[in-house]
């Protein structure tokens, strides 16, 4: 089934169409009530009666990560305080959220998006959908769940973690969705047997991956493990959350919900847009947004694009599988995570010197992170229960500040290799294993 056959089978004509009308709407709005917009037009020449159509985007400006940060925390809403409804964050590059609003219309979009992921991925109202995302600032929780209603599913928002609770409310309920990463899901998989159930016990028919880069292998193992069709939802939350895009039963690349998120790739370097086929890193315009819209955002993700009537019958654009990212953005357990974190809590802190290594692994399919940190030669701690201590107070830090546990080792000064170029900051044994 197609949730919006209007929509996801257009012609190409008549997306280019709604598109341009929406892009003029979104460029006056954003002139006329983000200051950052208008200064940024202002600066290269343009003005909202430049933009004539969808083709014109390429003379808008880019926005970049950093540009959320710096306006901190609500300077780049182009709405009052009153119309927002919903706040949402995920991690910055030094310790800031990034902070997203949402007003009604926002979150009824936001709905509608998720809806057609999931028709697409053959959910309906006769499914019991476990929600395992995280609840709370991240998107996945929330994002999803509201998606689910929409559809109509009976959802269970069980949320993160516990996993002998995630499995015993998948056998007692009857899930036959489970929404989570693909980390998660293949850990859920594994404990299984260890906590006396058996695929026999569960009805598990559709799995609605995302939030981390995966691979088609991957995908195949966890269909093999669980018994399940595996689906693909990729999104982010400065754009909306999941929800942007999502693979159909061809798995030949992911629809873009295109009329609410434009997407374009652009060369890593030179910025310059490139055509079908050809990678680079992927940008996104809010057509419909109101809370937080945003124009050629940079998400520094590398896919390729393709604008070919997919096997399914839906016309929208599809990007390939996320294949990495062109900057250093780590993404542990679903939650992003910049090397520049660790620095800033340690630099915070000046009780060691700012040198480590962050050691990235995986251990029953979950990610674990290894933190070397070098003592201050000016510093020197002497006994073991100081050492101990130290050990722990950044361990604390850590936890706080970036939302993850770090296993903390102290290590003498000037024991971890410098590099002569780029310092080596993280060591990802994950990726041998994929
Ligand atoms: O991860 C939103 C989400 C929640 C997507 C649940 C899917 C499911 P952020 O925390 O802002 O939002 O992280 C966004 O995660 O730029 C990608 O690098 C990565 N990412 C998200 N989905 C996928 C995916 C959510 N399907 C960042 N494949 C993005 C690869 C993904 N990477």
């Amino acid at each position: 089934m197609i949730w919006n056959e209007r929509i996801e089978c257009m012609s190409r004509e008549e997306m280019r169409a709604l598109q341009s009308e929406k892009l003029i709407d979104l460029v006056n709005r954003v002139y006329n009530n983000v200051d950052f917009y208008r200064r940024k037009m202002d600066e290269i020449g343009i003005k909202p009666s430049d933009i004539q159509s969808i083709d014109d985007i390429i003379k808008l400006p880019f926005t970049y990560k950093s540009d959320l940060r710096d306006h901190y925390p609500f300077g780049m809403f182009a709405v009052p305080m009153q119309k927002i409804v919903r706040l949402h964050a995920s991690s910055g590059t030094t310790g800031k959220p990034t902070t997203v609003g949402y007003t009604h219309n926002d979150i009824a979009n936001w709905g509608e998006a998720l809806a057609r992921c999931l028709t697409m991925a053959g959910i309906s109202s006769h499914d019991v959908m476990q929600v395992s995302y995280g609840y709370g600032l991240f998107t996945g929780g929330l994002g999803v769940h509201y998606g689910a209603e929409t559809v109509g599913c009976t959802v269970i928002p069980i949320s993160g973690g516990n996993t002998r609770r995630q499995l015993q409310l998948m056998s007692d309920f009857g899930s036959t969705v489970l929404a989570c990463t693909p980390s998660y899901a293949l850990h859920l998989a594994d404990a299984l047997s260890e906590n006396g159930y058996s695929l026999r016990d569960m009805k598990l028919q559709i799995g609605v991956f995302g939030a981390e880069p995966w691979t088609e292998n991957m995908r195949l193992e966890l269909e093999k493990k669980w018994g399940i069709k595996a689906f693909d939802i990729y999104g982010l939350s400065e754009i909306m959350g999941p929800g942007v895009a999502n693979d159909c039963e061809f798995h030949a690349g992911l629809h873009v919900n295109e009329d609410h998120f434009f997407p374009e790739i652009v060369h890593p370097n030179t910025k310059t847009p490139l055509s079908d086929g050809e990678e680079g890193e992927l940008v996104f315009t809010t057509l419909t947004k109101e809370g937080i819209p945003l124009l050629r955002y940079n998400t520094r993700d590398l896919s390729i694009l393709n604008h070919k009537k997919c096997a399914c019958g839906r016309t929208t654009v599809r990007m390939n599988k996320i294949t990495g990212r062109s900057d250093d953005m780590l993404i542990i357990r679903g939650v992003n995570l910049f090397p520049s974190q660790i620095e800033h809590v340690l630099l915070e802190m000046g009780e060691t010197s700012a040198h480590y290594l962050l050691l990235v692994d995986k251990e029953n399919n979950l990610d674990t992170l290894e933190l070397e940190v070098e003592l201050d030669e000016s510093k020197m701690v002497d006994t073991i229960k100081d050492l101990q201590m130290l050990s722990r107070k950044i361990e604390n830090a850590m936890n706080s500040a970036i939302g993850l546990s770090v296993k903390v080792t102290l290590v003498e000064p000037k024991t971890i290799a410098r590099s002569e170029g780029k310092a080596i900051r993280v060591i990802d044994n994950r990726k041998l294993r994929n």
